[in-house]
């Protein structure tokens, strides 16, 4: 058992208040809080020792030397690897998996070559193979997941071949939470002679990782989901690999000798190792590990699936609330917990849940293809580490009630004589007021248009939000509009008052009011005498960029309507039934 009140006595950052809350955050799947230790690692290297590494001849750089090769020894330590001389310092677990697939990708693929990945892979381990397949000629292909949000580890061994040459899989989902049964994969992907990736980034920071024992022959992760700063990672290649890669960037570190027209290079590790690295990022990476290594990973992983579990339990008694991914256990760690929600929008979910001091994840997470498997555009991810607590889950649990309250159907309400909502309902927040919410739960200008109309589709890709505009015109005027489409509530308040304001009205009206429009969710004047009705119920997103881009989806949409070649002006636009 963890003593999680001392733990958190070591994170100053917990102490924060956020929105007159106390700080809950469940976002250490993006990136983990740093303890004091680490911090005061950063810290000391600048004040005491900083200095270049491998190449000063003088007292200071071999301190820091001697420190950044400590780091080395500590981090091959804590994930079982031979040796120090296996540990590559990166930037993180996305450049990690680049190296590989350009040190050692472009050197042993070749077309008709094959790569298998997973559908629950991060864009991270999956866009690298892209491009190397793009170079070489060879071909990804994915194993497919069951229901339940496990691999479909039957498909491996259909996809397995003689032409495999790489299986790359996450050991643990940054989604679903699922840890994959990676030594077994890892044992068929050798017996057909392929080698294999292991991308850690959200294993290596939660549980104990033993790479000799997973038999991977790389194994990529960052520091800074593990307590450590950003900008620092590991690749841990298995040392008779490196015959089979050719350096990845080239310069200063890396090299033997040096002539004008040719070079040779340094041994692994630092072969790997262009450039000045991020020194002081290592050693506290290095402070990091003796921090969870004094812990320990047994009662890290112990509190994520404990904590997990009291997760699960109470969120699926939140009305409309769905959990994806295995339960912890075996199959899942349980530091991740992701779910959907009823009518609430993941961005709506994750607005109100800041309202309330609660920071947590709304997206794709940069895992398109597993998001398009499961049939959803975004999802809402609570993540949990070793500093987080049951009451923290429950303040999670109780703010998710009463978002259920709010977004639960209700009949359409007048705005301007409907009786004042219960306090439970409206979050304290601006965004959501009522005007908002009623237009989200009763949108106007769904009514399909009769005959051919012009359409115009507009997609905003970080939560797949979409509408779909059609417009007819006479005379240059909107003579009928329907807007349609799914996303969060200001995407689709912001799309029915479109409609609602532009119906009828010439499109130089409507080129105004999105003049205006634009002005008001980026702080500028707005036009003389531009009335904006309901619209500036909508004005407290423009201090929040991501969700201006929710409000901004219908006009932006309306805009390249207005501005193509076959706009409603030209009376010729092209249309689709
Ligand atoms: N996932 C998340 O919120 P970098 O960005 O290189 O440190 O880590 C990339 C990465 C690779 N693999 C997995 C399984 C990951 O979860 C991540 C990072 C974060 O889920 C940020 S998108």
């Amino acid at each position: 058992m963890l003593d999680v009140e001392r733990i958190r006595a070591d994170f100053p950052i917990l102490s924060r208040s956020m929105n007159g809350h106390p700080l809950v955050y469940l976002d250490s799947a993006a990136t983990s809080q740093k303890p004091r230790a680490v911090i005061d690692a950063l810290v000391r290297y600048y004040e005491t020792i900083n200095a270049n590494v491998h190449r000063g001849v003088y007292r200071l750089a071999e301190e820091a030397t001697r420190e950044y090769e400590a780091a080395r020894t500590k981090v091959a330590a804590f994930v079982g690897a031979p040796s120090p001389m296996g540990v590559v310092f990166v930037r993180n677990a996305t450049e990690g998996i680049n190296l590989v697939a350009r040190a050692w990708g472009d050197r042993n693929l070749r077309e008709g070559d094959e790569i298998i990945v997973t559908a629950m892979e991060h864009h991270s381990n999956l866009v690298p193979w892209h491009l190397l397949a793009r170079r070489t000629g060879a071909r990804v292909r994915a194993v497919g997941i069951t229901e339940d949000g496990r691999l479909d580890l039957a498909g491996l061994d259909v996809l397995l071949n003689e032409r495999t040459r790489l299986v790359a899989v996450s050991h643990v989902s940054n989604v679903l939470g699922t840890i994959n049964p990676v030594a077994e994969i890892a044992r068929r992907a050798h017996a057909a002679g392929a080698a294999v990736l292991v991308d850690g980034a959200q294993s290596v920071p939660h549980m104990p990782v033993d790479v000799a024992a997973l038999g991977a022959d790389f194994l990529a992760f960052s520091g800074h989901k593990m307590l450590g700063p950003t900008g620092v990672g590991v690749l841990v290649v298995r040392p008779d690999r490196y015959e089979e890669m050719d350096p990845f960037l080239g310069g200063g570190e890396m090299i033997r000798e040096v002539t004008l027209t040719s070079s040779t290079y340094a041994d692994p590790p630092w072969r790997f190792e262009a450039g000045t690295p991020n020194i002081a990022g290592v050693i506290a990476l290095g402070a990091a590990v003796d921090y969870l290594r004094a812990v320990g990973m047994d009662a890290v992983a112990d509190h994520d699936r404990t904590l997990g579990a009291v997760a699960r339990r109470r969120l699926s008694e939140v009305h409309g609330l769905r959990l994806l991914g295995p339960s912890p256990g075996p199959d899942a760690t349980g530091g991740i917990a992701t779910f959907t929600m009823g009518g609430a929008h993941p961005h709506d979910i994750a607005q109100a849940l800041d309202g309330r001091g609660i920071a947590v994840r709304a997206g794709h997470h940069c895992c398109q293809p597993l998001m398009a498997r499961l049939g959803l555009a975004a999802t809402t991810r609570a993540s949990f580490y070793l500093y987080n607590t049951a009451s923290e889950v429950e303040a999670l649990a109780s703010a998710l009630d009463e978002v259920a309250r709010t977004y639960a159907p209700r009949p359409a309400v007048p705005v301007a004589s409907g009786p004042a909502p219960a306090a439970a309902e409206v979050p304290d927040d601006d965004l959501f007021r009522e005007v908002v919410l009623d237009h989200y739960m009763h949108p106007s200008g769904r009514e399909a248009l009769p005959g051919p109309a012009v359409e115009w589709h507009g997609r905003n890709p970080l939560c797949g939000d979409e509408v779909t505009l059609r417009l007819t015109t006479e005379e240059g005027r909107i003579s009928g509009l329907q807007v349609v489409g799914h996303g969060c509530s200001i995407s689709v308040a912001s799309g029915s008052m479109l409609a609602e304001r532009l119906k009828g009205r010439t499109l130089e009206e409507a080129r105004r009011l999105l003049r205006g429009v634009k002005a008001m969710f980026h702080g500028d004047p707005l036009p003389d005498d531009l009335d904006m009705g309901d619209l500036t119920a909508l004005q407290g997103v423009r201090d929040l960029p991501v969700r201006v881009k929710c409000a901004l989806l219908a006009w932006t949409t309306l805009e390249e309507a207005l501005d193509a070649p076959s706009s409603p002006e030209d009376h010729h636009g092209h249309s689709h039934p």
